[in-house]
C-alpha cells in the first residue's frame, strides 16, 4: 500500500462530512499527562516491566507485588489531569451531539482520564484501575479510596531498590459486599484473560457504523485492539494514525500524523 497522507487539511474536511466518528486511544493519548506508556523507557516498575505485572500468573504468585504496582499507579493517576488530547475528543463529542453525529471513544486505556475530559460515549477494552473485582463472588466496584487498604500505605515506590512489601493476602484489598470479604483484584483485564463481551459487542457495532476512525498513541500489538483499524481501513473506512513513530499499522491506514497528540489532535478537530 502507498504511504499514509499527513494533509491536516484533506483529515479536516472529513471530520466536518462524518456522522459517526470512532476514537480508538492507547498510552500515548495520556503520556503527556504525565502518564507513563507501557512499551519504552516509562514501562518500568522498580526492574519489573510493567507488562510482566498485568499478568493473572503475576497476580497468583504474588497478589502483594502486584497490588503494590497497582496501588502506585492508583495514586498516581489522581493527580494527573486530562491533556488538550483528551479535551478535544471530549469537545467535539459534545458538538457532533448537536448535529445528531456520533463520536465513541475506544480506549485500552485504564485511567479515567477520557472520562474525566467530558467523553461520555466511552468503551474501555481492558478496564479500569479505579474499580475491584471480587475473586470470591465476582462483584465489581467502583474504589477511589487512597490508599485502597491500611497496608498499602506508603508502599509501592517506583524506585528498582525498593524491597518488597510481601503483605499478607487478608490484609490485601477485600472485598466490601456484607459477609464476602474476599480478596479482591484490579478490575483490569489481564494477558492471556478476555476482554468482557458486551464491550466487545458493543465495540463491533460502533466499528460496523463508523464512517471516520482516529487511532491515537497506540503501538496497536496489543491484541484485538491492535487488528480494529486495520480491518476499518480494508473496509475503506478513513483511518489516520496520531502517534510518535510509526507502527506496523501505518501503511495499512490513510493517513499519518507525527507527533504529540496533544498538539495534533486538537489541531484535526478544530471546529
Ligand atoms: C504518543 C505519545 C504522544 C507516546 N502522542 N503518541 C493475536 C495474535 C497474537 C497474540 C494475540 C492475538 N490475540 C490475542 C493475543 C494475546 C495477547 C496479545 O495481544 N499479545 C501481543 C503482545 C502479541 N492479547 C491478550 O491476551 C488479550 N486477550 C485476549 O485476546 O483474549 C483472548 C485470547 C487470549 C490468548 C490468545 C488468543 C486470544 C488481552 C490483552 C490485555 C492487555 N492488557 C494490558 C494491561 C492492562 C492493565 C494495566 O494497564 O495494567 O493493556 S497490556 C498493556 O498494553 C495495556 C495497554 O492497554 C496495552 C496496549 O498498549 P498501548 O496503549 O498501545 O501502549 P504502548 O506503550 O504500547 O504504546 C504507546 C504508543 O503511544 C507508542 O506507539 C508511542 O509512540 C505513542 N506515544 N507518547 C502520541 N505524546
Ligand atoms: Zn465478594
Amino acid at each position: 500500500m502507498s504511504s499514509p497522507s499527513s494533509d491536516m487539511k484533506a483529515f479536516r474536511e472529513l471530520v466536518h462530512q462524518c456522522k459517526s466518528l470512532v476514537v480508538l486511544t492507547g498510552a500515548g493519548v495520556s503520556a503527556e499527562s504525565g502518564v507513563p506508556t507501557f512499551r519504552g523507557a516509562g514501562g518500568y516498575w522498580r526492574r519489573w516491566n510493567a507488562t510482566d505485572l498485568a499478568t493473572p500468573g503475576a497476580f497468583h504468585e504474588n497478589p502483594s507485588l502486584v497490588w503494590e504496582f497497582y496501588h502506585y499507579r492508583r495514586e498516581v493517576m489522581a493527580s494527573k489531569h486530562p491533556n488538550p488530547a483528551h479535551i478535544a475528543i471530549a469537545e467535539c463529542e459534545k458538538r457532533f451531539k448537536r448535529s445528531g453525529r456520533k463520536v465513541t471513544v475506544i480506549t485500552q486505556n485504564i485511567d479515567g482520564l477520557h472520562k474525566r475530559a467530558g467523553s461520555n460515549r466511552i468503551l474501555e477494552l481492558h478496564g479500569n484501575l479505579f474499580k475491584t473485582r471480587c475473586l470470591k463472588c465476582g462483584d465489581v466496584a467502583v474504589n477511589v479510596d487512597s490508599p485502597i487498604c491500611e497496608a498499602l500505605q506508603g508502599r509501592g515506590a517506583p524506585d528498582p531498590g525498593t524491597e518488597s512489601a510481601l503483605i499478607p493476602e487478608e490484609q490485601l484489598p477485600r472485598c466490601k459486599v456484607g459477609g464476602c470479604g474476599g480478596l479482591v483484584r484490579p478490575h483490569v483485564v489481564w494477558f492471556g484473560e478476555c476482554l468482557e463481551s458486551s464491550i466487545l459487542e458493543e465495540v463491533d457495532q460502533e466499528l460496523k457504523n463508523c464512517d471516520l476512525c482516529m487511532l491515537v498513541g497506540t503501538s496497536s500489538v496489543v491484541y484485538p485492539a491492535a487488528g480494529f483499524a486495520p480491518a476499518l481501513a480494508a473496509r475503506g473506512v478513513p483511518v489516520a494514525e496520531f502517534n510518535m513513530e510509526t507502527t506496523w499499522a501505518t501503511n495499512q491506514l490513510g493517513f499519518h500524523f507525527h507527533g504529540p497528540a496533544g498538539e495534533n489532535v486538537p489541531e484535526a478537530l478544530k471546529p
